[in-house]
């Protein structure tokens, strides 16, 4: 352990400066299953000492407690941690996990917490093929930037409850929104985002639906950026974003001061609310930290509508979006002054507050949506009047969760805590009333960014579980190497107390996750593919231009130097045996799977080829390639889906 270089990282095995309600550092609940299920009692110790150094003891007296917990999975469940799922049950959320800087999106199921399924969105993957297959070009767009670095995932809701329909997440790599379609699971569309950089802060409109999805552009750039001002930071601006999440075009966008971190919206429909660090516009470290109070800015959106409708605003370059002004002063922003760099952005499920919390202030400053009305409509004049309270909290706030009872919780990186908070006795003292508001500091491991309560985001905030996602792990795994696996923790937040269950390596950087109730989900995910499904309409029509039915002809049509090949996979054999090409032409290969069995999938690879993808039950995919070497070439399934799977292949002749 080099504690110099990670000044603010606890030693896990020393107690933390402070735990109110008594709490044990680390990890009780989980430390009681390892202990009881180990042979020997040492085995609690032995996971701590196992964290410390990585002995090889140590790690087969680990073993041993797995070994004995796996035996234990068909006892009775007393003993067994809270986040136990025996094996064949399923889990009770979803977990929809941002995968960070691989820019996919991962399924988990909680409380086990464990991996069902990743969706590819900005990555190239060669288990299904995204960014080989034609159908997934068609959403990338003819530049496709390899990669992503995704932040913040968010499912559609209606009046303030998640509804099924998408997912969300922004790229703030290459300046992009996806959309995500819950019924597959597959993104299903990409919406580069103009006149601004960096895509960071992502919500939804809440009510009376979404509608909605909003986006902040993090950094300041010149307007347009096409080489002028280069080095005129003055003149550098950005935006705050609304796109149409049904249409995925960008509805219009808002000129703002300084810059924009996260975002959030009301329970209403009325607003969206973004944290900025930058108030000062600066361009280095030192100038966006001058300031003692930076904003969050209100983004009225009736009135900003009414103001596109009026035809009151510009276009930038060859965009045709509305762009309005919003900046300091606008009647369609409020900007409300925060301390200091804030962060994170998080509305109560109440409807009734927003909370930004302080990053390098130990406070949350707790905003009332009632007075943002107030103020708009005039009935007073200082912006800072809407802040009801601004509890200290701990040092390093981030992001704030909330359990549906009136707490809430929050990450402090720089205390690897989380702080459990109540919010109407925080308001009553900041009202002068002597009460502590403060409810109980929880040991994360370690520096945790978001945190996220299960239904947190909704109206149905159910207060059970709480993931704490930080950010290094330090200790806590097995080596990996230099690169370490973040940690995301499972905490029970049912009872009156914190208590941390469980630890989740995960790999970079999930910054940010909902938890939704299967309960939204269930009915709306498809077993099999609809042979009529959107995703792959395009190329069954194109097959139905050329007189080929997908789903039953294996036929083989040139036109000119182009030859499309079509054929259909049924376990254990491909439609054609074999198929002929010619050295330089443009070969489309459209493979049908017509098993409609469910969990049949295939996959289509032709060897020393590059193409590669897969075909569960229903799906067409197709894939376009130019046959440049000539030879044999055998395709083959990738996909394990019968006894004679192997012999699942033929042969590509490329004549020279
Ligand atoms: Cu805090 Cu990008 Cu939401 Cu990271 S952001 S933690
Ligand atoms: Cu089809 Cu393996
Ligand atoms: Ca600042």
């Amino acid at each position: 352990m080099s504690d110099e270089t990670n000044h603010n990282v606890r030693d896990p095995t020393t107690p933390p400066a402070a735990t109110p309600a008594g709490e044990q550092p680390g990890n009780p609940a989980r430390r009681k299953f390892i202990r009881e299920a180990a042979v020997v009692g040492v085995a609690g110790a032995a996971g701590l000492a196992l964290a410390a150094c990585g002995k090889q003891e140590a790690g087969k007296v680990a073993g041993s407690a797995a070994t004995s917990a796996a035996a234990t999975t068909a006892s009775a469940a007393k003993g067994l941690p809270e986040d136990y799922v025996p094996p064949g049950q399923l889990d009770e959320y979803f977990g929809i996990w941002s995968g960070g800087q691989s820019g996919e999106i991962r399924l988990l199921g909680l409380p086990s917490m464990r991996e069902l399924m990743r969706v590819p969105v900005f990555n190239p993957d060669f288990t299904i093929g995204w960014g080989v297959t034609n159908e997934s070009k068609r959403i990338l767009g003819p530049n496709f930037p390899p990669g992503g670095d995704c932040h913040h995932p968010h499912m559609t809701q209606t009046d303030g409850h998640y509804d099924g329909r998408y997912v969300f997440i922004n790229d703030k790599a290459h300046t992009r929104v996806a959309r995500i379609r819950c019924d597959v699971w597959r993104c299903d569309r990409i919406v580069d985002v103009p006149n601004v950089q960096a895509i960071h802060g992502l919500r939804v409109q809440r009510a009376p639906r979404t509608g909605y999805v909003f986006a902040n552009g993090e950094d300041q750039v010149p307007s347009p950026n096409d080489g002028r001002d280069l080095d005129d930071p003055k003149k550098y601006q950005t935006m705050f974003s609304a796109i149409d999440g049904d249409t995925m075009n960008v509805a219009w966008q808002v000129i703002v001061d300084g810059n924009l971190d996260n975002t959030e919206a009301d329970y209403a429909g009325k607003y969206a609310a973004s944290t900025c660090y930058n108030s000062e516009g600066g361009v280095t470290l030192a100038e966006m930290m001058q300031a003692e109070r930076d904003w969050v800015v209100v983004f009225n959106i009736a009135r900003i509508e009414e103001a596109v409708k009026k035809g009151d605003f510009k276009t930038i370059g060859s965009s045709k979006v509305p762009v309005v002004d919003g900046r300091h002063g606008s009647p369609l922003t409020m900007y409300i002054p925060i301390p200091k760099n804030p962060h994170g952005i998080n509305a109560s499920p109440d409807g009734k507050y927003v909370v930004a919390n302080g990053k390098l202030s130990p406070t949350v400053s707790i905003i009332e949506w009632a007075k943002i009305d107030d103020w708009f409509d005039g009935k007073f004049k200082d912006p800072r009047d809407a802040v009801v309270a601004e509890p200290e909290v701990g040092l390093g706030p981030l992001h704030t969760a909330y359990d549906g009872r009136g707490n809430a919780y929050t990450t402090l990186f720089i205390d690897s805590q989380i702080v459990k908070w109540n919010i109407a006795d925080a308001i009553a003292a900041h009202g002068g009333k002597k009460v502590n508001y403060l409810r109980q500091k929880l040991d994360v491991a370690y520096q945790p960014g978001h945190n996220h309560s299960s239904m947190g985001e909704t109206r149905d905030a159910d207060g059970k579980w709480l993931v704490s996602l930080n950010k290094f792990s330090k200790d806590r795994f097995l080596p990996t190497g230099p690169l370490h696996p973040d940690n995301d923790q499972l905490i029970d937040i049912s009872g009156d107390t914190m208590k941390l269950v469980a630890d989740g390596p995960v790999y970079a950087e999930p910054h940010d996750a909902v938890l939704v109730h299967k309960r939204f989900l269930m009915d709306k995910i498809k077993k099999v593919w609809d042979v009529n499904d959107p995703f792959f309409a395009e190329t069954v029509a194109l097959a139905k231009s050329q007189g080929v039915n997908v789903r039953s002809d294996n036929k083989v049509i040139r036109q000119g130097k182009k030859v499309f090949v079509y054929m259909t996979s049924a376990a254990p054999v491909f439609g054609l045996t074999d198929f002929k090409v010619k050295k330089g032409d443009e070969v489309t290969v459209t493979v049908t799977n017509i098993d409609p069995i469910e969990d049949v999938t295939h996959g289509f690879c032709i060897t020393n080829y590059g193409i590669n993808f897969e075909i569960s039950p229903g799906a067409t995919a197709s894939a376009t390639f130019t046959a440049d070497k000539p030879g044999v070439y055998w395709y083959y399934c990738t996909f394990f889906c019968h006894a004679l799977h192997m012999e699942m292949k033929g042969r590509m002749l490329v004549e020279a």
